[in-house]
């Protein structure tokens, strides 16, 4: 017996999707060289159902891909509704509910993973000479990536030599020979912090890649959670159930049974090999690729027909937005609050590209604090960039409650009516941040410092909890009386029942 559901299965989860109409099973040829990345792409950018390529050019029957895993969807399927199937949430979940949720498993008592004998992945299991990458339809995903990704949708699995702590984290992988990966595997990430304890002592670090695990826990696994904390109580927590797991066929490492496919060996203490470029998550595809550590593949095991889910990075919305923002945006909500700042809703706007944080100001508690902007500014950048979380976003906007931070189109109007241009901005050049932010000079890139802000949309008098004007619009203008009627006879008046709903 499996674990079974959305939420901890994954072949359960596209079934999922394919009967509520989110995915399409695509059984004409597609190349996996560009051509399933460019409808990916296509898919993304309209907001189509999720691409299940069957039939892949030049790859063994049955071995299929899985685009946009959690792309968005068109309005009428639920904006977040694939989103929300990793968590095993309906469909029509929103935004603040789903950070709720992430945010109080956080502080629930971690479900350690339970072992099982066997599972699935052990359906069929390489080793030896049997070991080939390129078995696998590796796809290109953009015509200018210095190589074919394996590794877009997957998560690694490394252990601390004393065995204390398990990451499960998410980096993209390349192909780089036949029983080799090459990526990144940076130190102030769980998996390069790892990585580092096991080079100190010169030793190979023990490793396992999973591909097609159980959506919430590759969610976790994008998700800054504290160092030390294992992602996979996390996701028992967040579940209900503890993962079943277990263990790999060539080190001492543990894997959800149900994984699709799970590669296993060791990353090389000090064998790189150039990786890149790729498009990514900040929307931009650069010329250069850099140097980055080898993975060795010593053992695949896979369920049969097996499943490559794949994400497209580049221009929003992908899942370095949709699964990377969101989970930024619980850690990061879940900090500000913890604080004491009077902070009601953190959200990255997908629309961002993973650029930017907007936190929501509870006005009325904001006026009893008696801070400043400046203060304000301060304790936010303070709270945040000091994080695991904050390191990876680099600007902060502010504004007050009476915005839908969720709602772009209102952060774009409190932005441009409230953010004062000269006084309204906080830089924080000491801040220690992520050097792919596209902007960046080379000398903050070199120092891994700087390129960080508080922007503040607040008006002067909502720091003693009055605004300037209220908003003129149709859910602030009008009695509610009038607008009752406006609804009911909305067809009535001639116009059609299926337009945007109004705010
Ligand atoms: C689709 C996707 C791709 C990602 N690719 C990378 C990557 O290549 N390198 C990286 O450092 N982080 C990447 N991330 C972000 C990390 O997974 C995230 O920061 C996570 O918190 C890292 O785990 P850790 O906190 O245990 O270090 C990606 C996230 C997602 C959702
Ligand atoms: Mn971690």
């Amino acid at each position: 017996m499996t674990q079974h559901g959305t939420a901890l299965n994954f072949r359960d989860f596209v079934e999922e999707l394919l009967a509520e109409g989110d995915a399409v099973d695509i059984r004409t040829p597609v190349s996996p060289t560009l051509e399933a990345a460019a409808i990916t792409r296509r898919v993304y950018e309209t907001r189509s159902p999720a691409p299940l390529f069957s039939n892949l050019s030049g790859a063994e029957a049955g071995f299929r891909i899985l685009g946009a895993p959690a792309g968005l969807s068109g309005a009428r399927k639920g904006t977040y509704g694939r989103l929300a199937a990793h968590f095993g949430l309906p469909r029509d979940t929103t935004p603040r509910e789903l950070l709720e949720k992430l945010i109080s498993a956080m502080h629930a008592d971690p479900v350690a993973p339970r072992v099982v004998d066997t599972g699935p992945c052990k359906e069929n299991v390489l080793t030896g000479d049997d070991v080939d990458l390129e078995r696998f339809p590796v796809p290109l995903l953009h015509e200018r990536d210095g190589g074919r990704y394996l590794g877009t949708y997957g998560f690694h699995v490394v252990a601390t030599p004393d065995g204390r702590w398990t990451s499960w984290s998410i980096s993209r992988t390349m192909l780089h020979g036949r029983t080799t990966l090459v990526g990144p595997c940076m130190p102030q990430q769980h998996l390069g912090a790892i990585h580092r304890m096991w080079r100190e002592r010169g030793e190979r670090t023990p490793w396992a890649m999973v591909l097609g695990a159980p959506p919430a826990a590759l969610a976790a696994a994008g998700m800054p959670l504290p160092a030390e904390v294992d992602e996979s109580g996390y996701v028992g927590a967040l579940t209900g159930s503890p993962v079943e797991v277990v263990r790999t066929e060539t080190n001492d490492l543990y894997v959800p049974a149900n994984a699709e496919i799970v590669l296993e060996g060791y990353i090389s203490p000090d064998e790189t090999a150039p990786e890149g470029p790729m498009g990514e998550y900040h929307g931009y595809q650069f010329a250069e690729g850099r140097p980055q550590p080898v993975f060795h593949v010593e053992a695949i095991t896979f369920r049969d027909d097996p499943i490559l889910p794949i994400c497209v990075a580049g221009l929003p919305p992908e899942e370095n937005h949709t699964i990377w923002g969101t989970m930024i945006a619980a850690t990061g909500l879940d900090r500000l609050r913890s604080s004491g700042l009077p902070v009601s809703m953190a959200w990255c706007s997908y629309e961002a590209a993973t650029c930017w944080i907007v936190v929501s100001v509870d006005t009325r508690r904001l006026a009893r604090t008696r801070l400043s902007e400046r203060e304000l500014s301060d304790a936010v950048a303070e709270v945040l960039f000091g994080s695991h979380t904050g390191w990876l976003v680099p600007k902060v906007i502010l504004v007050a409650d009476d915005i839908d931070i969720t709602d772009i189109d209102q952060v774009v109007w409190a932005m441009a009516t409230r953010y004062h241009p000269g006084t309204g901005e906080y830089l924080y050049p000491d801040a220690p941040g992520i050097p792919l932010v596209p902007y960046l000079t080379e000398e903050e890139v070199r120092t891994g410092r700087g390129g960080k802000s508080v922007m503040s949309c607040l008006q002067p008098e909502q720091f003693e909890g009055r605004a300037r004007g209220t908003a003129a619009g149709f859910r602030h203008s009008y009695p509610e009386d009038v607008r009752k009627r406006v609804c009911e006879n909305w067809t009535d008046y001639g116009f059609s029942a299926t337009g945007l709903p109004p705010r």
